[in-house]
């Protein structure tokens, strides 16, 4: 989640003012009229209220303090049971449904007004599923000779089919060689705006081709994959649950409203329901909810296999980014994992919302150690071109580029599997300001770039992501003669490292040889980034300096430490530690000359992880180190600065081949270790393969 909790001073604060406003005096009593479902705040002063509370059976929300929890009541039974429990409240929110009326009166105005919106598809509405389905099977039948739309090898737990499009000049013939760029949308249920920007790049292209050379000529170079909705059960029961009851209005869409909306409008995960058991289709819709993304379900941002189990991932069913009973668990991840393996991906975007991110490997800071492997992770093998391209994406929507682990650590997302698996470039887009499925308009203009941006937006950057996909100089191309008819498979197993252990992969990808007697196939580099050579800083043990200090800062107040440093040093870390499970939060400044601050790092993990920033190569000066509160109780914590000096080494990579085979009529007849580099074109005549 884009630092979930980042804002979350200033959403409470507006959040509060804005409830207060709207609540009436007292209680409201129940009445025999059909009961308006209402949002109240309960007063639990000691623990032994809340426990009481918990056993009623009400709808609690995650937004509580030390004295009061927020509850949703449906029913005029609910408000009896507070009563007969005893348990005074306020009503903070009267009529959940006026409010989302409201709410959603920017999008049907929008809509009201907007015959044909300036997307590609003209669209002036969210999708639903049905509307995606529909969507992609027009687009197939408009368009069979470039559109074929396939299901995925997995249904989701409930039962769905997830369905994709691959788009490409003749894409119903034989696959003869080239890149696949692939493009994926809401892997987390409330972020909408992400599978709709990856269904208009597929109607883009689709409408395009033909006319506009640019798209044409990317279209014949490429196979795109587009699978807009991967996890379809999430999505579904958001995108029907957030037109019922949806807060977040109230305060901006700021965090406090997201944790208050009940149900499933915020839903971030998947369908799981119980941990590591099928449950018959339609459970999910019948069981428990998610309000603010906790509850059921597997995070399938977290299930991939790439360090799978580390850092920046609960263990916990009921958290937000609960990692699954085991990498690749659930169906969402595996039909990903599928199509990424059965092809050569040299490019991947996945979609996701938001914060303005682009977002490039690694997931977890290069200092950290992974047990599996015991040596610092070190920054990704391709950071340069990764780099290189995220920030020419950047450049296109005014997003900030920068490392994953830079918003905060995560392991078993997407392209912590993707690019460490295979070496295609992979990247998260967070798309939007603040929201996670805002107004439409937002959608729109984030598509097609607005203010300095009009004309770009993600749009365009896409478009540089696709032209990177079709770039032999960005991945590996194995040229020659072989049989025609023949089939060339591409084929290696190999162990990909989880955080403690390692899952196996195979990678195996076929084409068929022309009519020519020859093929040229785009392929990733035979090696794997995360065997190559790696370039590791080894700390110091003892700090060149080290400063602590210990202190108390009330709930939303801030409290800061100023830390100099005059010596040159490789790294500078900033550690907050404190004993209970509430929320501080860690900011870190440089001050200038003028006396003003500069952030230069921070770091908001979930309700309970401990803080930690870590600078390199910090510049002399004055830092300002801030401990915000955003707990209900004053804990006491302890703030660390220390300075290190590092030794940078290289850690020796290894060199892994694809096993290339030439198979006629289902026999293998030639066989060829193939060992090829990012940017490298390699021949290999398969001659062999045609004696009989
Ligand atoms: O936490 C996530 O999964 C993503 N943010 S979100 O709010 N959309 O949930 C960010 C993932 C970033 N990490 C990697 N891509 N490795
Ligand atoms: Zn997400």
């Amino acid at each position: 989640m884009p630092r979930p909790l980042r804002n979350r001073a200033a959403a409470c604060a507006v959040g509060a003012a804005v409830l207060v406003a709207l609540a009436p005096a007292g209680p409201t009593a129940a009445t025999s009229e059909v009961f308006r479902p209402q949002l109240v705040t309960v007063d639990t002063p000691t623990r032994a209220d809340k426990e009481l509370l918990q056993t009623l059976g009400l709808d609690l929300t995650e937004h509580a303090g030390h004295d009061y929890v927020e509850v949703v009541l449906h029913s005029a039974d609910d408000v009896a049971a507070l009563a007969r429990a005893g348990l005074g409240f306020d009503v903070r929110i009267p009529d959940l449904l006026a409010r989302e009326a409201e709410n959603n009166e920017v999008n049907a105005a929008y809509a009201a007004a907007t015959e044909s919106s300036p997307l590609p598809s003209g669209r002036d509405a969210y999708r639903t599923l049905a509307d995606y389905e529909a969507d992609m099977a027009a687009l197939e039948r408009d368009h069979p000779d470039l559109v074929e739309r396939f299901a995925l090898p997995h249904r989701s737990l409930d039962g769905r089919p997830v369905y994709g499009v691959e788009i490409g000049r003749d894409v119903r013939g034989p696959d003869t060689g080239l890149p696949t760029f692939v493009m994926l949308g809401v892997h987390h249920a409330r972020e909408w705006p992400s599978g709709e920007h990856a269904m208009e790049f597929a109607v883009d292209l689709v409408e395009n081709y033909g006319t506009d050379r640019r798209i044409t000529d990317l279209v014949d170079r490429a196979r795109v994959v587009v699978v807009p909705v991967v996890n379809v059960d999430g999505f579904h029961l958001s995108r029907t649950d957030g037109g019922l009851v949806d807060l977040r209005a109230v305060d901006g869409g700021g965090t406090a409203s997201i944790l208050a909306t009940p149900g499933n409008a915020y839903k971030r995960k998947n369908c799981r329901v119980v941990d590591g058991q099928d449950t018959p289709d339609g459970s999910c819709v019948l069981g428990a909810t998610s309000p603010g993304g906790y509850g059921v379900g597997v995070d399938p941002n977290r299930n991939y296999g790439g360090y799978w189990g580390g850092p920046g991932a609960s263990d916990l069913f009921a958290d937000p980014t609960y990692r699954g009973a085991a990498a690749f668990s659930e169906p969402e991840t595996q039909n990903v994992r599928e199509l990424v393996s059965g092809r050569h991906v040299t490019t991947l975007i996945t979609n996701h919302t938001f914060s303005n991110l682009v977002l490039r490997p690694g997931g977890v800071a290069p200092d950290q150690v992974a047990p599996s492997e015991g040596i610092p992770l070190g920054d990704p093998y391709d950071e340069g071109a990764l780099k290189e391209l995220g920030d020419a994406m950047a450049a296109q929507n005014g997003y900030t580029s920068q490392h994953a682990w830079e918003l905060y650590d995560t392991t078993g997302s997407t392209e912590d599997w993707s690019y460490n698996a295979t070496g295609g470039f992979g990247y998260t887009f967070e798309i939007g300001p603040d929201e996670f499925h805002p107004p439409f308009p937002e959608v729109v203009d984030e598509y097609l770039g607005a203010g300095p941006y009009a004309g770009k937006g993600n749009r365009e950057a896409y478009l540089l992501a696709l032209e990177n996909a079709v770039d032999p100089g960005a991945h590996s191309v194995l040229t020659g003669k072989a049989p025609a008819g023949a089939t060339l498979r591409l084929k290696k197993t190999v162990a990909t490292p989880t955080w403690e252990g390692s899952i196996q992969d195979t990678l195996d990808t076929t084409i068929t040889v022309g009519r020519d007697g020859r093929y040229t196939w785009h392929v990733n580099p035979s090696t794997r980034p995360v065997v190559m050579d790696r370039q590791v800083e080894t700390l110091s043990g003892e700090p060149l300096r080290e400063e602590s200090w210990t202190g108390t800062t009330a709930p939303l107040q801030s409290t800061d430490r100023e830390f100099t440093i005059t010596e040159d040093a490789d790294l500078f870390e900033v550690v907050l530690d404190w004993p209970t499970p509430d929320d501080l939060d860690l900011e870190v400044y440089r001050r200038g000359a003028d006396g003003s601050l500069t952030p230069v790092g921070s770091s908001g993990n979930f309700v309970g992880e401990k803080e930690r920033v870590l600078l390199q190569d910090p510049a002399p000066g004055t830092y300002v180190l801030r401990v915000v509160n955003f707990a209900s109780l004053t804990p006491t914590w302890t703030l660390t600065a220390a300075l290190f000096d590092a030794e940078p080494s290289v850690v020796p990579g290894l060199v892994e081949a694809w096993t290339l085979t030439c198979e006629r009529d289902g026999r293998v007849a030639q066989r060829v270790p193939v060992v090829v580099d990012r940017g490298q074109q390699l021949r290999v005549d398969l001659t062999a393969c045609g004696r009989r």
